[in-house]
């Protein structure tokens, strides 16, 4: 099954949002499968954020998401990637639609609440860089049959 991994960043530990996120991904009928708060190491950030090294934001990005607790965690369930990615909304707040968690939550692209996985790839170097194969659970849910 398609695992993917999101966080709640800063700003959204700090606004009482993870909660909310939480519940989302659960109700939405997604398997938990690995969750911890943590501060992400400057050197963990730069590679997590690898892709943007060029990109004249990178430096405030880094700072941002070194600057509080984030909420790290693995999901699991069909097409998760492109799915999470659909209920968080676009990058930009501002432009991400209502019932999107960016879309309820947000109001500017440097504060965006939240973060998920792009791609296959992605995901699973992601999920690497943040759990070691301990942290993440394996496990049936049993309420998996009035899901698929
Ligand atoms: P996403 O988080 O939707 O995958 P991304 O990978 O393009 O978006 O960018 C990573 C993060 O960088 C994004 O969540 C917020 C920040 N960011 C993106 N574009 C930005 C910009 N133009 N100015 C400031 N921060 C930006
Ligand atoms: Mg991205």
């Amino acid at each position: 099954m398609e695992k993917t991994f999101i966080m709640v960043k800063p700003d959204g530990v700090q606004r009482n949002l993870v909660g909310d996120i939480v519940s989302r991904f659960e109700n939405k009928g997604f398997k938990l499968a690995g969750a911890k708060l943590m501060m992400i190491p400057t050197e963990l950030a730069e590679k997590h954020y690898g892709e943007h090294k060029e990109k004249p934001f990178f430096g405030e990005l880094v700072d941002f998401i070194t600057s509080g607790p984030v909420f790290a965690m693995v999901w699991e369930g069909e097409n998760v990637i492109a799915t999470a990615r659909q209920m968080m909304g676009k990058t930009n707040p501002a432009e991400a639609m209502p019932g999107t968690i960016r879309g309820d939550f947000g109001l500017t692209v440097g504060k965006n609440v939240v973060h998920g996985s792009d791609a296959p790839e992605s995901a699973e170097r992601e999920i690497q860089l943040f759990f070691n194969q301990e942290e993440q659970v394996e496990y049936e849910k049993t309420n998996n049959t009035w899901i698929y």
